[in-house]
């Protein structure tokens, strides 16, 4: 893994106020950028030999939803495969996959880990393994259905692998906290804790429906930083905006600051309109501890990929002071 490369960045514009801005060209990913894709969104990137290389939601034009692999050479101007990404049985037979979305991607020691929701009767935990994202491994479930947003720790914590996840229903889920689970291996998984539950209504209304993890967490000198995506039901439906936590480095389900404010909330066009409109999620970050760099891929409006930056110091600082 290569990590001196230049992430992909843009100074913050004259005027702009808040802590995250936008890139100028979003959506860098448009929904029809493969010849059988209906939308490309909620996908994942990392630094990869020149390059960066990517784990892509694609959703097909029979909306079908599935994992693609994609190679870039800024992280910007992406080559996505045109055929879903194929597994191999990994640490296990090979298990039923009805559907694999919304990938995350960290390099552990010497591979490539992914994590998707993967349907196996019902949502749950998908991981597998890549060494060079041309042949795939496919593992056991971490979870028995129904469960979301599996995110893994980049190393592992008091000699464990560590993921957060946020347990579901088969539908829509109305509900949903963030929990932990460890593994001695990545296939057995326990010591299942609670981090963080939705907020009260009154307090931070924007995460008081449900809150799930987003890119992998990023190791700063105060902590795990964790974005996440929070949502609110309203009479038109979910809206889902980004928030962000820092999680103690040794225990990570102690929390120490949560924001009360999001960070990012829908409000470009590309985000307020789409397949499903006022959505914002955040699937992976690129980010150089030397530059104070971050670039934050989300989501938008479950249509297209967009990028948003933000200097770590001041999201650290903004979470800090305005923490719950
Ligand atoms: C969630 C997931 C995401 C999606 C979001 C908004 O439940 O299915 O993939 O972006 O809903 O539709």
């Amino acid at each position: 893994m290569n990590n001196l490369k230049d992430i992909p960045w843009q100074e913050k514009p004259a005027h702009c106020e808040t802590v995250m801005w936008r890139f100028s060209e979003n959506p860098i990913i448009q929904r029809y950028s493969i010849p059988t894709s209906n939308s490309i969104f909620n996908s994942a990137v990392i630094p990869y030999n020149d390059g960066f290389a990517g784990v892509f939601r694609c959703d097909n034009k029979a909306i079908q939803m599935n994992i693609y692999a994609g190679f870039s050479p800024n992280g910007i101007d992406w080559e996505i495969n045109y055929k879903p990404i194929e597994f191999k049985s990994g640490n296990t037979q090979m298990i039923d996959s009805d559907y694999k979305y919304d990938p995350r991607v960290v390099f552990i020691e010497d591979r490539y880990w992914i994590t998707w929701c993967n349907g196996y009767h019902g949502p749950t935990i998908g991981i597998g393994y890549t060494f060079d994202f041309k042949e795939f491994f496919q593992c056991e479930n971490a979870f028995l259905p129904f469960n979301r947003n599996g995110v893994l720790f980049p190393k592992k914590i008091n000699g464990k692998y560590a993921m957060l996840s946020r347990p579901s229903d088969n539908g829509h889920t109305p509900f949903g906290d963030i929990y932990i689970s460890y593994s001695p291996d990545m296939k057995y998984w326990g010591e299942h804790r609670c981090v963080m539950k939705v907020t009260p209504f009154e307090k931070s209304a924007w995460q008081s429906t449900k809150i799930g993890a987003g890119p992998i967490p990023i190791l700063t000198s105060e902590g795990w930083l964790v974005l996440y995506h929070g949502v609110i039901s309203t009479c038109n439906g979910f809206r889902y905006s980004i928030g962000g936590a820092i999680l103690d480095q040794n225990q990570p389900e102690k929390v120490k600051y949560r924001s009360q404010p999001y960070l990012m909330a829908p409000a470009e066009y590309y985000e307020l309109n789409g397949d499903v409109p006022n959505v914002i999620f955040p699937c992976a970050a690129l980010h150089s501890a030397e530059k104070d760099q971050l670039a934050l891929y989300y989501g938008a409006a479950d249509t297209t990929t967009a990028i948003a930056f933000g200097k770590l110091s001041e999201i650290i600082y903004f979470i800090k002071n305005n923490t719950l």
